[in-house]
């Protein structure tokens, strides 16, 4: 599979119509599914340990069973061949395939992902492999974790180990998921694992993780063939403000600055912005940042990855801006460590069972600014979904008309940003099975296969026929439900 960018204009004679090539995909991420976290060699990672600490994950879930994705994956790749899923994401375990983080390769591990790839391949599915969904193994996170700069390395040598495994077999290879994510929610306000909460520490977690994606990126080139390629996923925000006030503009600035431009002007440009490292100058003076590093990091790529769920709305954080008077409770646990002044809103629109406002907007803007920030970067959607609370009605079935609609939105949103030249080459709904969604355990529902935990039985909901269709017509339908 490639993502270079499609030839424009390749719309094929309809207006709703995705480009000839487009890449139409499902993901998930191995401890959301695999379950079987103390089978065949694998040790434990650092969400095995902040989901048994009592109060870190609703209900108290953890990813012990999950979706015993381990066991069956001959069945859930049978159940992608039958929506006719052109790829598939998921992630590898890094504890399963060098536990402990370091030393030698367990070759049972590396097994298991050698016959998920094989069974995906003979399905017809694409793999796509991801190979840092957050969990690293518990023992780097006791040697400081993404705090000690030794962790990117340790990245760069079980990169180097999956490569030369499946490399053969998997074209596309993306080093880190959601590194924002890691760092920020896993160092900054510990809402994930490890459950750190510093600043400082949140900010050097940042910078060794993209030390770990330039190291990584290497390693994997140094041993998959010429053609396959690399790529990086990030959570990219569409930040936006309610007003045109300059106070609210600079409180964008601020968070563009923490959300983004911190990735992409290292990545892309072999350097941290001036104004992040001036905002952040109270928390560290980045010394942590070697000559040579940013060579490394902005080793060039072969596509972006985005992820997207829901726009960012900030505000000046001054009691007399009108905004923040009207909302009266955004902000409270902010994952930055410089967003001082700073009030996050609640975006208009309906929400999903996350909480998250519904706004497919968001998803344009944010990859029109990528094709005018990042000219010819190929792009693709890695994630976009939603949680509902879907149940099987009388008959067994799951009818999720709001997942529809969602998905529906946004997928037209990237018809319209490729229709206006971004070069979106591909789409991967989030999530193919109800899956472990980190904090809230399971409760949170973003299959569009359900997945019954007790009895670990997959129910395709409404939206995966919906979605099978998409995928074979290549077209949307002009309203959700049709
Ligand atoms: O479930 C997560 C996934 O692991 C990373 N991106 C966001 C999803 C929904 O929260």
């Amino acid at each position: 599979m490639s993502v270079e960018a499609l030839p424009s204009p390749v719309l094929a004679g309809s207006p709703a119509a995705f480009p000839a090539g487009f890449v139409w995909g499902a993901a998930t991420a191995a401890y959301q599914i695999e379950g079987a976290v103390a089978e065949g060699g694998r040790t434990p990672s650092i969400w095995d340990t902040f989901s048994r600490i009592p109060g870190k994950v609703d209900n108290g879930d953890t990813g012990d069973t999950a979706l015993e994705h381990y066991h069956r994956y001959r069945e859930d790749v049978a159940l992608m061949a039958s929506l006719g899923l052109g790829a598939y994401r998921f992630s590898l375990a890094w504890p399963r395939i060098v536990p402990g983080g370091r030393g030698p390769v367990n070759e049972i591990g590396l097994d298991f992902y050698d016959r998920l790839v094989d069974e995906l391949l003979a399905a017809g599915v694409d793999p796509v492999a991801t190979l840092y969904h957050w969990d690293l193994p518990q023992q780097l996170e006791d040697e400081g974790g993404w705090t000690n700069r030794a962790t990117a390395e340790r990245f760069a040598e079980y990169a180097a180990v999956a490569a030369a495994r499946l490399g053969d077999r998997v074209s596309l290879w993306t080093t880190l998921n959601e590194p924002w994510c890691s760092a920020f929610l896993g160092y900054g306000n510990g809402i994930h694992a490890p459950g750190r909460t510093s600043p400082v520490e949140a900010l050097t977690a940042h910078h060794h993780l993209l030390l770990a994606h330039g190291l990584g990126t290497a390693a994997l080139r140094s041993e998959l063939p010429s053609d396959a390629q690399v790529a990086l996923t990030l959570n990219l925000a569409a930040v936006r403000t309610l007003t045109d006030d300059p106070a609210d503009a600079e409180a964008a600035r601020r968070i563009d600055g923490l959300a983004n431009r911190i990735f992409l002007d290292p990545v892309f440009h072999g350097r941290y912005p001036a104004d992040v490292l001036a905002d952040t100058a109270h928390v560290t003076d980045w010394s942590f940042v070697r000559d040579g590093d940013l060579a490394e990091i902005s080793r060039p790529i072969d596509a972006l990855g985005i992820n997207y769920y829901t726009p960012t709305v900030v505000a000046a954080d001054d009691p007399d801006n009108p905004a923040v008077r009207q909302d009266g409770h955004a902000g409270d646990i902010s994952p930055w460590p410089a967003d001082r002044g700073v009030r996050f809103l609640p975006a208009e629109g309906g929400r999903t069972a996350m909480g998250w406002p519904v706004d497919a907007d968001g998803l344009y803007e944010l990859l029109i600014r990528l094709r005018d920030d990042l000219p010819g970067v190929p792009l693709m959607v890695t994630e976009n979904g939603a949680a509902y609370d879907d149940h099987p009605d009388e008959n067994g079935e799951v009818h999720d008309p709001e997942r529809i609609a969602y998905l529906h939105g946004h997928l037209d949103a990237v018809r319209r940003a490729i229709a206006d030249g971004t070069p979106v080459n591909g789409y991967f709904v989030w999530s193919l099975l109800d899956n472990f969604e980190w904090a809230f355990g399971y409760g949170k529902r973003f299959g569009i296969v359900r997945v019954d935990f007790e009895d670990q039985r997959r129910i395709p909901k409404d939206s995966a026929r919906w979605y099978a269709e998409v995928m074979r017509t290549g077209r949307l339908p002009e309203e959700a439900g049709h």
